[in-house]
């Protein structure tokens, strides 16, 4: 298949577009066969009513004396092999559903913010795009999304994928596409007036045009840099780094870790936790601390959440010992 050449734009309407991975193709096989199988269950079914419809209408002499059906082998086996051969459906389908919800943790990560009407992603670097959104092939990629306002829905037909992106929540989408070229993007949840135009193109391109393509786009600061400059401006190192006269905690090494909290039990701190503690920060408030935090609810946009938490994530590994100034963390 000859790729970067053929444009969406080509075929206006594109209702079984080119797969782009293999996890694509093994979606496509997986309709197909279904169908033919559904088809095969149903159509003899069709087929022998018609038959009984008009050989047993009313008015017409036939055979209608009762006879009992003896054969149990019958009975048993019409039942047990369309529920086996569906069986096999379900167990395909969910290792399919399984691994769309398991994404690898090598995964080149995107943010990607929805609102009315147009998507917005950005790349690692700092790169960031309006609608349009450029990926390398043979790597996987994490698309995390969240969405400014209504509920919308990343639709990637290529790759036979869609998620859902909520207010207030984020959620992810991912995917290791293998064909080069230039393909849909879709907002795939009604979502007001100008819905239909919230779509781009797609663009799928080997490792070596992706990193011409990075160099190309602009913005030398990474998201974890805006995300630094973000966290002085809005006021936040005043009470976080070390020699701040408020009592607050390092977030060195915070992220991915569990968090003891005041109330008993602890949570992990991934994008959610972050997001939320910034917003509503008298929610899981963390053992040995004072409900001190301010709430900058309506204060930071979605945007720069994902960039504060950029920042918070580059403060260091998981595996953190303790360098971090905070009281002890470990229950
Ligand atoms: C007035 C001081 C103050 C300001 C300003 C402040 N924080 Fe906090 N922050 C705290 C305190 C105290 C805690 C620990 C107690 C708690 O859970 O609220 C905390 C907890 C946190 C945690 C959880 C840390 C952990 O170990 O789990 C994060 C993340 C965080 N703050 C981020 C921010 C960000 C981002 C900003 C700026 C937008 C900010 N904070 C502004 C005082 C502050
Ligand atoms: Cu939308």
């Amino acid at each position: 298949m000859n790729s970067q050449s053929a444009s969406p734009a080509s075929s206006p309407l594109l209702l079984w577009p080119r797969a782009a991975s293999a996890d694509a193709v093994q979606s496509d096989h997986l309709i197909l066969s279904f169908t033919l199988l559904t088809l095969l269950l149903t159509v003899p079914i069709f087929l022998a009513i018609t038959w009984f419809a008009i050989h047993f209408r009313d008015g017409k002499q036939a055979h209608r004396e009762y006879s009992e059906n003896k054969n149990r082998l019958l009975e048993v086996s019409w039942m047990l092999i369309p529920f086996m051969l569906t069986l096999i459906f379900f167990y395909w389908g969910a290792k399919l559903f399984d691994r769309h919800k398991h994404p690898p943790g090598d995964a080149l990560r995107i943010e990607a913010i929805g609102r009315q009407w147009m998507w917005k992603f950005q790349h690692p670097g700092g790169q960031a795009e309006i609608n349009d959104l450029h990926v390398p092939t043979g790597q996987p990629v994490l698309i995390n999304m969240i969405s400014q306002d209504v509920i919308h829905a990343l639709y990637l037909p290529a790759l036979r994928i869609q998620m859902e992106t909520l207010p207030g929540r984020y959620t992810q989408l991912w995917f290791k596409a293998d064909k080069a070229g230039v393909f849909r993007l879709y907002c795939s949840e009604y979502c007001g007036t100008d819905h239909s135009k919230m779509a781009g193109l797609l663009t799928i391109m080997t490792p070596a045009d992706y990193a011409v393509w990075l160099r190309n786009a602009g913005t030398s600061t990474s998201l974890a840099s805006q995300g630094k400059a973000l966290f002085s401006s809005y006021g936040c190192a005043g009470c976080h780094d070390g020699n701040a006269v408020v009592r607050a905690p390092s977030l060195a090494g915070v992220y991915g870790n569990p968090v003891p909290l005041e109330a008993g039990g602890t949570l992990i701190a991934d994008d959610s936790y972050i997001r939320d503690k910034i917003l509503y920060p008298d929610h899981n408030l963390i053992a040995g601390y004072k409900q001190v935090m301010p709430s900058f609810k309506g204060v930071i946009q979605e945007s720069d959440l994902v960039l504060l938490t950029a920042y918070i994530k580059s403060l260091g590994s998981p595996d953190r010992d303790d360098t971090s100034s905070g009281p002890e963390k470990t229950p």
